[in-house]
């Protein structure tokens, strides 16, 4: 019988050696991740935690000691009892005297896969039964699209699952114009599980099936087909204006389908007075674009006829709206598509993450999967997940966001689980400093991450590979019995297990139980998903424990069109926008009066961009995208993701240009700085990148020179002690990470010290 776990980033097949257990990628995958294969090392590593462990003001002195002292001072290890009774103590403490909206609960993070132990859903259920807490909205991935998207097209959720499968693409797309790529790096994750890694197996397929492809995009690592790409690099957070110079060209020279925009759109005629410059004086041509783009004019124009002349997906990746204005780039590419009339035909139309995720071009059962319900939250308040550093710093505090005048609570309690948020936020200096307000810290980890290192209380918890559980994405073929490969490391406890310790100490142990152990709670999860969806006959609990892995399509090849019924008939198939249709303008939108977000697609200039002031201080745009190495900051202790830096540091990618104009070779250690922040990093210099940009990915665990002086020195290459944080507009306030200037120069000074995979400081209580 085969043994199974599943990851993010694959499902994998667990064997017994005589060295211990080994995990390789499962039977039916074409294109297993190598991500997962050194986890079993990784999740027995030197820095796991392995007792529950308190910050020394705590341990001496009790709860709410000298939070001034966050992440810089050292750590008692104390037995589970001790560690329990003062987070009880300190959670009712403050529950008491400033109420459930004093409580930051959003815990953002992608903690690990499997549906009962998913870390969010435990520590939720868990706020939720002491009477709630603040959330978060949206997320680090879909911060600006989230909110626009349901306004112009429809809800993000589930366009995500229903985008044209790659068997389509392969038999009808005849151009596919990509803005940033279509990564297959990322094409190995998948929010909760992948079943069959299908992005380069698609690209490939289409290259041979003769798709022509072309790649708009600051750098070329990110469109792999076997075959040729034509790569047109584009200045970084420019999109917008390219896509409108085509939008001018499709119209200027008859090319679009104005049939398709009057049955299925609204609002063109209000957008085309922009567009045409009459508005404001500008045309949005070719030329105008190529000032900004530094696309030449000829080249953006004739793009704009091929797409015409053919059956043509224009697709772009997150991270283009993971910028500021960063709601543009994706409402000016379903302009275009809306233009262009494809959309709802096979191998036409537009797309929006090929390659962001396994689940993009993968068929989706439609069926939703066991879930551990969290319980109801009676805290109205919430932010918007980047803003956290804001609300911290500036409580009482009013903004903006989608129609709505919010306020920032007061926080005095941070309890998170299953996230890295010195990983995810921007400007991790400002995040430093706002950590040290709340009264108390609260952290469940697995390892000694700099989110822990900056805790009052760390609970060591289990690995995947510790526990049982249910493997299941929303996007995926295959249901998993997830088998613990090897006995909890250290002291860990589940989630499960610290909140039910918890909540018996703060008199809610049956509401957050409900009397149920781990193991009948998964039964339960189990088989109230078989009875739900009778149509799967699915086995019982049993039979899945024995079949290890369950096919939800019975082994039959699903294909997907997307928008195809509304294409057939708009009046019968709306969109769930306001109008039905897309929205070209948006009403709504408009009548918010938010002047970084009109009502239709607007060029407006990024905070940071290589057009503006800035660029003559740090003339670089660094692109912080994720590492193909690792999930963010997860297993970035792993062999898999050390073998990939230089002396111990992430790569930076750099144009042979600007590393030769700074005197920097492949092999050297840099350092990247702006007014923000500083950080070290190894210069791998390449062909594959547009002069003017680099490229430092995302996951190397922050290792500050000290936590205790003003942005100092970060010696690991974390872009995020760099980037800036801004919401993208007042209407999504989601993450910018990728609008961002920076210098780089040759480091010449003694090497520090890594310390980021080192454990903290542990002391005696004197
Ligand atoms: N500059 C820049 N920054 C970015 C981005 C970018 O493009 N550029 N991308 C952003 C995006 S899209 C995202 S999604 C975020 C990702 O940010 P995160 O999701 O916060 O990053 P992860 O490294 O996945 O953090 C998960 C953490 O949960 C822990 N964990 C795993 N399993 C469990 C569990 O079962 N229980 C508990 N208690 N803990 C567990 C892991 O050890 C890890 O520390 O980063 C964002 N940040
Ligand atoms: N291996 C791995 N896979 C992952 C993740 C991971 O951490 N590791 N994280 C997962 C998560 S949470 C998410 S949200 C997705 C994110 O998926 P994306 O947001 O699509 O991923 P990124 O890698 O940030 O960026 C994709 C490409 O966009 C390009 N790009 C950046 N800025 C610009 C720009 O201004 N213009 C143009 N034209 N191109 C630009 C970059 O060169 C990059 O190759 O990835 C998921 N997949
Ligand atoms: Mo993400």
């Amino acid at each position: 019988m085969t043994t199974y776990t599943a990851t993010h980033w694959g499902i994998y097949e667990v064997e017994q050696g005589e060295q211990g257990p080994v995990l390789k990628g499962h039977a039916k995958d074409p294109d297993p991740s190598p991500i997962g294969l050194s986890m079993v090392d990784a999740c027995r590593s030197h820095n796991r935690v392995l007792r529950p462990t308190v910050r020394r003001s705590w341990a001496e002195k009790g709860p709410c000691a000298n939070p001034e002292l966050r992440a810089s001072e050292p750590f008692v290890e104390v037995g589970w009892d001790e560690a329990l009774d003062l987070a009880a103590k300190a959670t009712r403490t403050l529950i008491d005297q400033y109420g459930n909206e004093a409580v930051f609960g959003g815990s953002y993070g992608w903690s690990s896969a499997g549906r009962f132990h998913h870390a969010q859903s435990q520590v939720h259920r868990f706020l939720n039964c002491l009477g709630g807490y603040v959330r978060h909205s949206e997320s680090y991935s879909l911060g600006a699209a989230k909110v626009v998207m349901p306004h112009i097209v429809g809800n993000m959720d589930k366009l995500f699952a229903n985008h044209t499968s790659w068997n389509v693409l392969e038999r009808h797309c005849k151009l596919f114009v990509a803005f940033g790529g279509s990564p297959s790096k990322n094409g190995q994750v998948n929010p909760g599980l992948v079943g069959e890694h299908m992005v380069r197996r698609g690209l490939e397929n289409m290259d041979r099936a003769g798709t022509r492809f072309i790649n708009v995009s600051p750098e070329c690592t990110n469109l792999e087909t076997g075959g040729d790409v034509e790569w047109i690099p584009i200045r970084p957070n420019t999109d917008t204006a390219m896509l409108l110079a085509i939008a001018y060209t499709l119209y200027k020279e008859g090319l679009h389908d104005a049939r398709f925009l009057e049955t299925h759109s609204v609002g063109f005629e209000r957008f085309l007075p922009y567009l045409l410059g009459s508005t404001d004086g500008t045309p949005k041509n070719a030329e105008w674009a190529e000032a900004i783009t530094g696309v030449p004019a000829e080249r953006t124009r004739r793009l704009a006829r091929e797409l015409a002349a053919t059956r043509s997906v224009v697709t772009m990746t997150w991270a283009l709206q993971r910028a500021h204005h960063g709601e543009q780039p994706p409402w000016a590419l379903v302009t275009v598509a809306a233009m262009l009339g494809q959309i709802g035909l096979p191998g036409g139309g537009f797309g929006f993450g090929y390659g962001t995720a396994n689940a993009v071009g993968n068929v989706s059962p439609g069926v939703s999967g066991p879930s551990f319900p969290q319980g109801s939250n009676p805290v109205r308040s919430f932010i918007p997940c980047a803003r956290i550093a804001d609300m911290l710093l500036e409580p009482g505090k009013g903004f903006q966001y989608n129609g709505l005048d919010l306020t920032y609570p007061d926080i005095q309690l941070i309890y998170w689980a299953g996230g890295n948020p010195f990983h995810h936020h921007q400007d991790l200096n400002r995040l430093v400093t706002a950590w040290r307000k709340p009264q108390a810290v609260i952290v469940n980890e697995q390892f000694w991450t700099p989110a822990a290192k900056a805790a009052d209380i760390v609970f060591p918890v289990t690995t995947t590979l510790e526990r049982e559980d249910i493997g299941y994405s929303a996007h995926e073929r295959y249901m998993v019995a997830m088998r613990k490969v090897f006995d909890p490391v250290g002291e860990s406890l589940s989630d499960f297990d610290v909140y039910a310790a918890l909540a018996k100490r703060l008199g809610v142990e049956q509401q957050f139980t409900d009397g149920k152990s781990e193991a009948q709670w998964q039964r339960e999860l189990y088989e109230g998903f078989r009875d739900k969806y009778p149509r799967l006959s699915l086995p019982d609990y049993e039979g899945f424990l024995e079949a290890g892995m369950l096919d939800l399509f019975g082994g039959t090849e699903p294909e997907h069109v997307m928008f195809a019924d509304f294409r057939a008939d708009p009046v019968a198939h709306p969109l769930e926008t306001k109008s039905g249709r897309i929205e070209i303008f948006c009403e709504t939108i408009d009548s918010f009066g938010y002047e970084d977000c009109p009502g239709h697609p607007t060029w407006m200039e990024p905070a940071e961009w290589l057009g503006s002031p800035k660029a003559a201080s740090f003339p670089l745009h660094m692109i912080s995208d994720q590492p193909f190495t690792k999930l963010h900051s997860q297993l970035d202790h792993s062999a898999y993701s050390k073998a990939n830096k230089i002396q111990e540091r992430e790569p930076v990618l750099i144009s042979a240009e600007d590393a030769g104009a700074r005197g920097i070779s492949d092999g050297d250690v840099v350092r990247l700085f702006n007014d923000r922040g500083s950080c070290l990093a190894g210069a791998r210099v390449s062909s594959k990148i547009r002069a003017g940009v680099v490229k430092l990915s995302t996951g190397a665990w922050f290792d500050p020179a000290a936590w205790d002086v003003e942005r100092p020195l970060e010696k690991h290459g974390n872009p995020n002690a760099l980037t800036m944080d801004i919401g993208a507009s007042s209407l999504s306030q989601g993450c910018a990470a990728q609008t961002c200037l920076v210098q780089m120069e040759r480091y010449l000074g003694e090497l520090p010290a890594l310390t980021a995979h080192s454990l903290p400081t542990f002391a005696a209580v004197s």
